[in-house]
């Protein structure tokens, strides 16, 4: 070994360098988490390899990450490899059933002693689930050399253990990665929404707000852009033994520590202005904003859900 010739200084001064290589050494990804939709990301190239400059900087697209494409970067050429996808993805208001499957950066030379980002957008699909750790392998070439972050670890797998570990992008869920909405512990959970006859203006929706934390909350507002024109809160009344609902103005209180369930016959969210049917299967996106624990974007289901339609429907006659 090369440490045995070296002063007892010198080994430690090694050492310690090795330390700092080891901590921020790999190629990794400037963001560690994303939910089911647009992705932008960037690769990090921390080093060259071994000492040798970097030339070329190829990314692996994972299966289930569509619509790519990458930004170009000055001193450096873009290309693309595409190819079909393992089956047709929700994309947007269609389908995609190819697309981008690695990305290939030439140019530079970018010197060991420096550092730069290669970045990428896309959209993370609904082959993935909360939790899921999708790695996007990368390749740098370089003067002299190559080092390939292709590593996965196995499951049980410690991934520090990895020399040479893929970059991770982690799944979180849409709600709980609203990082305002998941310090506080206000969450939002089981959103739904009815699906609507052809000609209808109105659709309603319904949820649980779970307010875990110690402080009272107010839901001020609520907007769904993709598939009404204006999104309000309502409750249901007996007056004179008519049901009726009102909108709920100065906003939906959520007690502290309370679950306010949102619920067919009860309070719901009322989708006014419809830019088309809600139908059975479809999701949307909903943007709740409370006071203290900020917006909060969930998606809502629409379900055909027969049994739960309540016996009265006061939207019939109301709107
Ligand atoms: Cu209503």
């Amino acid at each position: 070994m090369l440490i045995r010739i070296l002063t007892a200084g010198a080994a430690m001064a090694l050492g310690l360098v090795m330390a700092q290589d080891q901590a921020a050494a790999h190629a990794s990804l400037d963001v560690k988490t994303a939910s089911q939709g647009s992705l932008r990301a960037a690769v990090r190239v921390p080093h060259g390899c071994a000492g040798s400059a970097t030339t070329v900087v190829k990314v692996a697209i994972p299966e289930g990450i569509i619509g790519v494409k990458p930004a170009p970067k000055a001193g450096w050429t873009v290309e693309t490899v595409k190819g079909a996808y393992a089956k047709a993805y929700d994309h947007y208001h269609g389908k995609v059933s190819e697309g981008v499957k690695e990305i290939v950066w030439r140019g530079g030379p970018l010197l060991d002693e420096h550092y730069d980002e290669f970045i990428f957008v896309g959209f993370v699909s609904d082959a993935f689930k909360a939790g899921d750790a999708v790695p996007f392998p990368v390749t740098q070439d370089c003067e002299k050399g190559q080092v390939a972050w292709t590593e996965v670890a196995a499951p049980g797998q410690e991934p520090r253990s990895l020399k040479y570990p893929a970059p991770i992008l982690k799944i979180v869920d849409k709600a709980g990665g609203d990082t305002k909405a998941a310090a506080a512990s206000l969450t939002v959970a089981k959103a739904w929404a009815r699906a609507t006859p052809g000609g209808a203006k109105v659709g309603a929706g319904y949820l649980d707000i779970v307010n875990g934390t110690e402080a009272g909350d107010i839901l001020l507002s609520a907007s769904a852009e993709a598939v009404a024109g204006k999104t309000e809160m309502h409750e249901m009344t007996h007056e004179g033994g008519v049901m009726k609902m009102r909108a709920l103005a100065d906003g939906l209180p959520v007690p502290a520590g309370a679950t306010v369930s949102l619920k067919p016959g009860g309070l719901h969210i009322m989708f006014l202005d419809l830019k088309g049917p809600l139908t059975a299967g479809q999701s949307f996106d909903l943007e709740l904003t409370f006071k203290t624990a900020g917006k909060v974007t969930v998606p809502v289901t629409v379900g055909d859900l027969a049994g739960a339609k309540p016996a009265v429907d006061p939207h019939a006659h109301h709107h």
